[in-house]
């Protein structure tokens, strides 16, 4: 038996060279001008060239893009509903011609594919966005993507792949269009029902998915994306972590996982009859589309982009033309008194349903608080639990900043002892005196040198920070400007909490401990802080402390009870 279902436009295109002809290709392609592949068109390479993007040949030329984006069909009259194309700089756009054969590079500089171009050309921009995604409306994710990530010109040619693009993440879990084939060959399945996702699972997906199959009479596919999706999306090793525990959920022989390297564009309609061209080409019959499949979220008025119901809609008017079935996907709720989830519109009026939001589920998860079992798998919440720790379990960096001889060093040595007699996490102490002699030896104090020895601490504390420990910088940092970059280099990461050591200039001046103050008054150290250099206040401290009126160790507490306070520590 050969394939049962046939690929989208009917032959699988694998664009992959034969070992011999790579061979000859890798040597040829030594003359070539080079491109290198940004992380987008690395996923779009690896799809066009294992097959996923069948019938494609290449990235697309400009008629085909310009027809893909008027109709959703290629030249050829094939349905094809998102533009797949390669954008450059105008600089390299300067240095090849149309006729020419380009080297594709992934960013170490290894050859995965060469491209013989047809086309280059300068797009508009704004009317691509209007008429792939319906909207110039920069929320829309793909819509920022062009205006701000993406070249400004494409160059569209037919693709011969060397070698596929290295993972070293899950690789047994990464399959080719005939490599899944294949698979679902061996095991004998006939009818496969896909699943696209980009979240993790959790019990009602577990119930929904295996509804859907079973009423298909079909066997199951979870298919999550993890080349790129929606930003601001769980980590997909997270995910992954996760589905392998949803997947022993389900009775044995009857669910597969598969990841697919697909760069999403969050098109909605569009890019839902995208996800189950792809799913055809890996060889499954039906597919799930959701309410809101592969939607972007609200636009800049609080609005949907796309109506609930849009994505079923265009799939049910191209349903036959695309050759796979769609399964609407049914919302599932728990009902307490029957102990299990039922379809949300087969309740009775008696039953008991129970609810947990998307966000409340987030709140309890960042909080460490109770997450029901009927809500989730206990394995599950374990892995996200890691990913995501309660406060008390994350990194965080105390951010002091004040004169010179306010008292910061002693206060910040106070607080280091303190939070190592706590001991929740290691502790690393960033003082100005320790930094400017170990890291930041060869600079001076102009405000540029400021800024990079500042610069380098935030980048030491992020780091910290991130892998769950505590950084205590205590460096002047004069300028608002540059603290104001700390925040936002540590805040994705974890806490911030800045420290503003108030202490008045006659204070600092009088105590002189290091005879500095005296020295620039009389001229002898030039630009020194609060004399004749500026010291920019903080405005938005979370701590603000004056040690003319408080003891250090006063001041370290009152700062431990603010970290208790935001729930740093316990
Ligand atoms: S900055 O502006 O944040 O990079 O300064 P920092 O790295 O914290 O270094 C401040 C310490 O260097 C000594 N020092 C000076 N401070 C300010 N201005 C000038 N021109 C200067 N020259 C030397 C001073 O002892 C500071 O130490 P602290 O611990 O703050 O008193």
């Amino acid at each position: 038996m050969g394939a049962f279902k046939e690929p989208h436009g009917g032959v699988l295109k694998e664009l992959y060279l034969s070992e011999g002809k790579a061979d000859e290709e890798k040597l040829r392609a030594k003359e070539y001008k080079s491109w290198d592949l940004t992380q987008r068109q690395m996923c779009d390479l690896d799809l066009l060239m294992n097959g996923a993007f069948s019938p494609l040949e290449g990235f697309l030329g400009r008629d085909d893009y310009e027809s893909v984006c008027d109709s959703m069909r290629l030249e050829s009259g094939v349905l094809w509903p998102i533009p797949v194309t390669l954008d450059v700089s105008e600089d390299f756009a300067e240095t090849i011609s149309e006729g020419e054969t380009i080297a594709l590079r992934d960013p170490e500089g290894v050859l995965l594919a060469t491209l013989e171009i047809t086309d280059i050309w300068t797009p508009d921009r704004a009317s691509e966005a209007e008429r792939v995604y319906g909207t110039t409306d920069d929320t829309h994710p793909a819509v920022y993507f062009l205006n701000h990530t993406s070249n400004p010109v494409y160059v569209g040619g037919r693709v011969r792949g060397v070698e596929p693009p290295t993972y070293y993440d899950f690789k047994l879990l990464r399959d080719t269009p005939s490599e899944l084939r294949g698979r679902f060959r061996k095991l004998g399945w006939r009818k496969v029902v896909a699943f696209q996702t980009r979240n993790p699972l959790h019990r009602a997906h577990q119930e929904l998915t295996f509804r859907a199959a079973t009423e298909a009479d079909a066997n199951l596919l979870i298919h999550p994306v993890v080349g790129m999706t929606k930003p601001g999306d769980i980590d997909h090793f997270t995910r992954v972590r996760c589905y392998e525990h949803v997947l022993e959920e389900y009775p044995e022989q009857t669910t597969q996982l598969s990841l697919l390297n697909l760069a999403m564009r969050m098109g909605g309609p569009r890019e839902a009859l995208w996800h189950a061209i792809i799913r055809k080409n890996y060889g499954c019959t039906h597919f799930i589309v959701g309410r809101d499949h592969a939607g972007p979220g609200n636009d800049r008025d609080g609005n949907p982009f796309y109506g609930p119901y849009d994505a079923q809609e265009l799939f049910r008017e191209h349903e036959e033309e695309l050759d796979i079935t769609m399964v609407p996907f049914k919302m599932m709720v728990y009902v307490e008194n029957k102990a299990e989830y039922v379809p949300a519109d087969e309740t009775e009026p008696t039953d008991k349903v129970l609810n947990l939001s998307g966000t409340e589920f987030r709140r309890r998860l960042r909080e460490g608080l109770d997450i029901p079992e009927w809500f989730s798998y206990p394995s599950v919440v374990e892995e996200l639990r890691k990913a995501h720790p309660p406060r008390h379990m994350q990194g965080f960096t105390v951010f002091f900043t004040g004169l010179s001889g306010s008292g910061k060093s002693t206060v910040a040595n106070a607080l280091m002892v303190k939070l190592l007699e706590e001991g929740s996490r290691p502790v690393t102490l960033l003082d100005g005196d320790i930094v400017r002699k170990n890291l930041s030896s060869e600079l001076n104090f102009s405000k540029e040198h400021r800024d990079l020895n500042i610069q380098r601490i935030g980048f030491v504390a992020s780091e910290i920070t991130k892998n769950g420990g505590i950084a205590i910088c205590a460096p002047i940092a004069p300028y608002a400007a540059t603290r104001r970059q700390v925040r936002e280099m540590i805040n994705p990461v974890g806490g911030f909490i800045e420290t503003f050591v108030s202490t008045p200039i006659e204070v600092c001046e009088a105590r002189d401990r290091k005879g500095l103050y005296a020295k620039a008054r009389a001229g002898q150290i030039k630009g020194f802080t609060g004399i004749d250099d500026p010291y920019e206040e903080p405005e938005n401290a979370e701590i603000v402390i004056d040690t003319a009126d408080l003891s250090p160790d006063l001041a370290a507490h009152r700062i431990l009870l603010t970290l208790e306070k935001h729930g740093y520590v316990r």
